[in-house]
């Protein structure tokens, strides 16, 4: 007999049970009316005399992707979704999920809630909340550490990292894994299954761990988190099982959600949510296929280089690295698989997965080799003659219909372009280093660039796992220019008469990473000078110029590789160095600059305006598509703290 439960969800009854699915497209969300429908089964399986048991499943590739975060901003609907996952717990009849696929957050706790979780080998399980501000809200705290370790349910709560369905069996929060199709064999289980392993989770002790292991994963997490709330009230609530009662518990869990959902924490972070939903799609690119891509050339295997490759190995892609001598050959190739081996070494790719990509690489010396590229992505050293004279020698090299892709982050990749013979083949794929780790891409589309090699450029990027970001040409793209309007407020700052040490106090108190100065230390501060010096002589006198960087230079302070720069170094330790400050001083003195204090809010306040103004500047022209999207870039480039939404986000909401 078939059922309507809901718009979004139906049943069916058959030999005693009664098969519920979920199908809310795209992610079978739990919707108000998913929430409904899911009350009004199990209402009905209660009551009807032909149903002895449940089984719960969802339609496509996803059992329920959790609570539908469209909801968040508005009035709650009944039934909330801890009445509905009481009412499948509390069932009298025993009910099965069958996880087709990933169950998440919400979607998780409504598994947890059923008496026995069949997993098919696809199954994902997750708790992802936290990024979004948030922690479980309907038992999912309460629940796991039932299921799993109290300190491995610390770990995956407070990081929302998610498990795959072997690894979900092996920590408890699958009972089995289905051979062939997951939802005839839930049906099986359910008519015929041992009724001693059907459990409600909640009834179940705590599964306790040693003081050490939950302390070793709780500061692990808090030192991460950079002044979020979440991951802190993830860890207290999962800890606190151990001394509190499954329904005191519950109530805390709730209490706390509710608190979180009405942060700005979670509504920025939310926001970033969407972003990266929105970032996916591309003016003109709506019905354009990507170009099959199964073979990259990486051109120049230094750090930038080796990282590309890396990451191109990791998505599984064939790489012949190129160097322009047989011994920087050798060299580059020692460097990849240096990388590699250390992945092997700390776990995180297999022995299997290390020969793999090693069968997968070659690295020779002289470009010739390089013609059986799909796709060639161009990490030489960032000089206009090098790149012009590179992709012209591959336009004789690689087929016409091969992609060339520049990592340039300051030159004109139009003029790169119109050196070949075919410009609607070139496009931008800007990394961040360290390449195999930085999250973000900018794919820079140029004048000529046809939509399918952009398409492509965006295919490639996400199947390494990346965040790929639509940008227009401009001198150092979306991220840099802002990057670069940063730096000259920071500069402004120090001259008006803050330290450098306040002002890198003052954003990361904000949430930042790292402050500015550290991180012009970090990097170097040779290149901006010599890149100001280029300029010297274009720049328009009457504009504001701070000259102490050029002071720093010119003694021999180069940052943390030279051992001193804004800061003074000593054991790999950032120290104040009076030495700077008496500079500063100076600078100041020369301009006649009366100096005040700057308060912490005021850095702040004044380096975000700087970046929204940037920012502002690039979408007049249309450099970047969307306001969210230069928020993504320096939140996954530039260590811009998620939960602040990014620049753009932020300042709006300041005002
Ligand atoms: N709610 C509403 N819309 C969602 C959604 C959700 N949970 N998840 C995805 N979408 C939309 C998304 O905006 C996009 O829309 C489309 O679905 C496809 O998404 C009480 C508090 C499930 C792994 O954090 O991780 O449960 O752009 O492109 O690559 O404790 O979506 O097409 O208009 O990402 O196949 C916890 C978030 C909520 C899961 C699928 N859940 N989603 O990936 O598709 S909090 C999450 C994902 C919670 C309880 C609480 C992924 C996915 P559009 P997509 P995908």
């Amino acid at each position: 007999m078939n059922h309507e439960f809901s718009a979004n969800v139906r049943g069916r009854t058959e030999n005693g049970v009664l098969v519920v699915t979920i199908d809310n497209p795209p992610v079978n969300a739990a919707s108000a009316a998913v929430r409904a429908g899911l009350y009004a089964a199990f209402a009905h399986a209660e009551a009807a005399s032909d149903v002895d048991a449940v089984v719960l499943t969802g339609a496509g590739k996803i059992f329920v992707g959790g609570a539908d975060i469209t909801e968040f901003g508005k009035v709650p609907a009944d039934p909330s979704l801890p009445e509905v996952v009481a009412r499948i717990e509390g069932s009298t009849k025993p009910v099965v999920a069958a996880l087709n696929g990933a169950a998440l957050g919400g979607g998780l706790e409504i598994a947890l809630a059923c008496h026995y979780r069949l997993g098919a080998k696809t199954a994902i399980v997750a708790f992802p909340e936290v990024k979004l501000g948030i922690v479980p809200g309907a038992g999912g705290t309460q629940r796991l550490p039932r299921l799993t370790p109290l300190d491995q349910a610390v770990e995956l709560i407070a990081t929302g990292r998610s498990l795959k369905a072997e690894a979900a069996k092996t920590a408890g929060i699958i009972d089995a894994l289905a051979e062939g199709d997951v939802l005839s064999q839930a049906i099986e289980i359910a008519i015929r299954g041992d009724r001693n392993l059907f459990r409600k989770s909640s009834e179940q002790p705590v599964i306790t761990a040693p003081g050490e292991a939950i302390e070793a994963a709780a500061t692990k997490i808090l030192a991460k988190s950079r002044g979020q709330k979440a991951p802190a009230e993830a860890v207290r609530l999962v800890r606190a099982t151990q001394d509190t009662d499954f329904a005191a518990g519950l109530a805390d869990e709730r209490k706390t959600f509710v608190a979180l959902r009405d942060s700005a924490e979670a509504a920025a972070l939310r926001h970033v949510f969407f972003a990266e939903r929105a970032a996916a799609k591309i003016e003109g690119l709506e019905n354009v296929t990507a170009r099959p891509v199964s073979t990259i050339g990486v051109v120049g295997t230094g750090l930038m280089g080796s990282g590309i490759a890396v990451a191109a190995l990791d998505a599984g892609y064939r790489v012949i690295g190129i160097e322009q001598t047989d011994e920087a050959a050798q060299r580059g190739l020692e460097r990849i698989v240096g990388m590699l081996d250390k992945n092997f070494k700390s776990g995180r790719i297999t022995e299997q997965g290390l020969a793999d990509r090693l069968s997968r690489l070659t690295v020779r010396g002289s470009l010739g080799e390089i013609a059986a590229a799909d796709l060639v992505i161009e990490a030489v050293f960032d000089d206009l003659a090098v790149k012009t004279n590179l992709f012209r020698a591959l336009d004789d090299i690689v087929r016409p219909d091969a992609i060339l892709a520049t990592n340039t982050s300051y030159l004109d990749p139009d003029v790169i372009a119109a050196a070949t013979r075919y410009p609607e083949r070139v496009v931008g794929l800007h990394f961040f280093s360290p390449a195999n780790i930085m999250r973000l891409v900018e794919v820079v589309r140029c004048a000529k660039t046809a939509p399918e090699v952009l398409a492509s450029g965006f295919a490639v990027a996400r199947k390494f796992g990346k965040l790929p970001i639509i940008s227009g040409v401009t001198e150092g793209f979306i991220g840099n220019r802002i990057f670069s309007a940063y730096r000259r407020e920071a500069e402004f700052l120090i001259e008006d008469g803050a330290e450098p040490r306040e002002i890198d106090a003052a954003m990361e108190a904000y949430g930042l990473a790292m402050g500015p100065f550290a991180v012009f230390d970090l990097a170097g501060l040779e290149i901006a000078w010599a890149r100001r010096k280029r300029q010297a002589a274009s720049r328009d006198p009457s504009a504001r110029y701070v000259d102490i960087a050029d002071r720093l230079c010119e003694a021999g302070r180069f940052g943390q590789k030279s051992g001193s720069g804004w800061y003074n170094y000593e054991a790999g330790k950032r120290v104040p160095a009076p030495e700077v400050s008496a500079m500063i001083a100076e600078a100041r003195a020369a301009k006649g600059i009366v100096t005040r204090s700057i308060g912490a809010d005021e850095i702040v306040a004044r380096l975000l305006g700087a970046m929204a103004d940037g920012g502002r500047k690039l979408l007049d022209e249309k450099i970047a598509a969307r306001a969210s999207d230069i928020d993504l870039v320096m939140i996954n480039g530039y260590g811009f703290p998620a939960h602040k939404g990014g620049p753009m986000y932020a300042a709006e909401i300041q005002g």
